[in-house]
């Protein structure tokens, strides 16, 4: 049986499904690295690479970008972090992309939440972001404390170009369309463990409760193995 010293785990789910708010929770509570390929992209676009340049079109206009691009960017990120458990959000988004993931590392579980598109789209529009850390806030939901500016720097918070009414529903076709197939990918290898609702702060629980059950299972698994 393979030890596993490291847990690696990917959360799925639509645009606006709380990806990056549940992220959040699990890493400050399980003591994660937190991986976004959206955030990894925007602040490429923000420093004006060549990279960030190339792809801010597709983005601002809810395509994907190619999956040779982002699979060499993220496996590079996930290279420099070798030594540390991590939890990858929006990375895979198409089959090629799981597989180019499966050569390289193996994954403990998959998270995937299951919100319906009518809660999303209300969601998003009200959504302000921190750009440099990937901090998410939202009017209603979960206002910073000072209106317009990040809790922790004081820095000032801003919109998505992506988050207006039509390109949403882009993203979310294209969510149908080349991201549910990655869902039967993974459940297929039994990894894909899917959590339903239309509040995070319901479903959040859930999801403490599992991963606690199956990071625990996983350090009794290698005691044993010693
Ligand atoms: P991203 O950045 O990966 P998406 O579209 O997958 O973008 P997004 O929009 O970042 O996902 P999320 O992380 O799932 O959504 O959700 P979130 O930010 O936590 O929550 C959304 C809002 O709802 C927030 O304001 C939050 O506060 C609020 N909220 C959360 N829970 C609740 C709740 O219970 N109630 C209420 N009322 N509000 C709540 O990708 C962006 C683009 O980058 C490219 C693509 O172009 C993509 O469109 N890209 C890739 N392209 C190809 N391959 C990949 N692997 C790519 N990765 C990124
Ligand atoms: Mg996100």
């Amino acid at each position: 049986m393979v030890v596993r010293a490291l847990f690696r785990a990917v959360i799925m789910g639509p645009p606006g499904s709380g990806k990056g708010t549940v992220s959040d929770r699990i890493t400050k509570t399980f003591g994660l690295a937190h991986l976004s390929s959206g955030d990894v992209l925007r602040v490429n676009i923000k420093a004006k690479t060549e990279l960030g340049l190339l792809m801010k079109s597709c983005i601002d206009h809810g395509q994907l970008v190619p999956d040779d691009v982002i699979s060499r960017l993220i496996l590079g990120e996930l290279r420099n972090m070798e030594q540390r458990g991590w939890l990858l959000d929006g990375f895979p988004r198409t089959v090629p992309q799981a597989e180019a993931l499966d050569a390289a590392f193996s994954i403990d579980t998959v998270v995937n939440l299951d919100v319906p598109f009518q809660t999303i789209q209300e969601r998003l529009t009200s959504r302000w972001v921190h750009l440099p850390s990937g901090r998410v806030y939202n009017t209603s939901f979960n206002p910073p404390k000072v209106p317009g500016l990040d809790d922790v720097t004081g820095e000032p918070l801003v919109q998505r170009n992506d988050d207006t009414p039509e390109t949403v529903a882009r993203r979310l076709k294209a969510y149908e369309n080349q991201t549910q197939p990655v869902l039967e990918y993974y459940r297929s290898k039994g990894l894909l463990e899917t959590f339903t609702g239309t509040e995070t702060n319901k479903i959040w629980p859930n999801v403490h409760a599992f991963l606690s059950r199956k990071l625990s299972s996983g350090i009794q698994e290698a005691a044993e193995n010693v």
